[in-house]
């Protein structure tokens, strides 16, 4: 029987990137959804306080509104034609959420203010904005930027210097590569559910312009750059000549 699509809210596409949202969480989600096989419509919506959670994504589903990408897949899972973990043993599953949380909860941090915090970087994550009519665009980046600064704090990471927290970036990033090797996907051959979470967030490092060094190392990474032209190239073709 097929469903009614699930109606998605994220961020929109800034800096011409070839995925839908340019969110790590939504384009986590949106991936998802494309290798189970969930029929999906996304909406560009740049204000998370109109989510459950005051953060993007969320979702509407059989009439109800789901927030946070783990939630909501937990919510979708019974739902999906494939079993993207099948073929896991438990050590994999283990490691798939150690990745995980390392991405969500560290380097999501680590690429937020490289692309936010960093002066340098501002000058690429203000485009963002350019989505938001001018002039409110410039009061809604000033105040974006000033809570984020805020929360990066509060959670640990802006307490660092910037060489730190690029620091930690790369090593996430070579953690990562180390464990891809060779493989197509992390797992070998087939993709497996976290190839949804790395995919959002190393492609978007890799499809964003930022000058970080951080970014440097990504791009210097080739297996993880083939890497996301694989994912890209499986779940997106529909989107790349945009
Ligand atoms: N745990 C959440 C994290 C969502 C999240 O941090 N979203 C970011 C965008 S990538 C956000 O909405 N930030 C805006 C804010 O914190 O005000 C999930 O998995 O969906």
């Amino acid at each position: 029987m097929s469903r009614a699509p699930i109606q998605v809210y994220s961020f929109g596409p800034a800096w011409g990137i070839p995925v839908p949202t340019c969110s790590p969480f939504g384009l986590k989600l949106v991936t998802w959804l494309r290798m189970v096989d969930l029929p999906s419509t996304m909406h560009v919506e740049n204000n998370p306080a109109k989510g459950p959670k005051n953060k993007c994504p969320w979702i509407v589903v059989d009439g109800q509104t789901i927030g946070d990408s783990e939630l909501i897949m937990s919510r979708l899972r019974a739902e999906a034609t494939v079993d993207l973990n099948a073929g896991l043993s438990a050590e994999q599953k283990a490691i798939a959420l150690c990745v995980r949380r390392m991405l969500d909860e560290h380097y999501h941090q680590v690429w937020e203010h490289q692309l936010f915090i960093d002066d340098g970087g501002w000058e690429q994550g203000k485009i963002f904005f350019n989505q938001i009519p001018a002039p409110a665009n410039i009061l809604v980046r000033t105040l974006v930027r000033r809570d984020l600064r805020k929360q990066l704090y509060a959670r640990g990471v802006g307490r660092h210097s910037n060489a730190e927290i690029i620091q930690m970036g790369i090593d996430d990033l070579d953690a990562v590569d180390a464990l891809l090797g060779d493989r197509d996907f992390l797992f070998g051959d087939a993709p497996s559910e976290i190839d949804a979470t790395v995919f959002a967030f190393l492609s978007l490092t890799y499809y964003v312009p930022c000058p970080s060094p951080l970014w440097t190392h990504m791009r210097s990474l080739t297996r993880l750059t083939a890497y996301c032209d694989r994912m890209l190239d499986r779940y997106f073709k529909d989107q790349s000549a945009a």
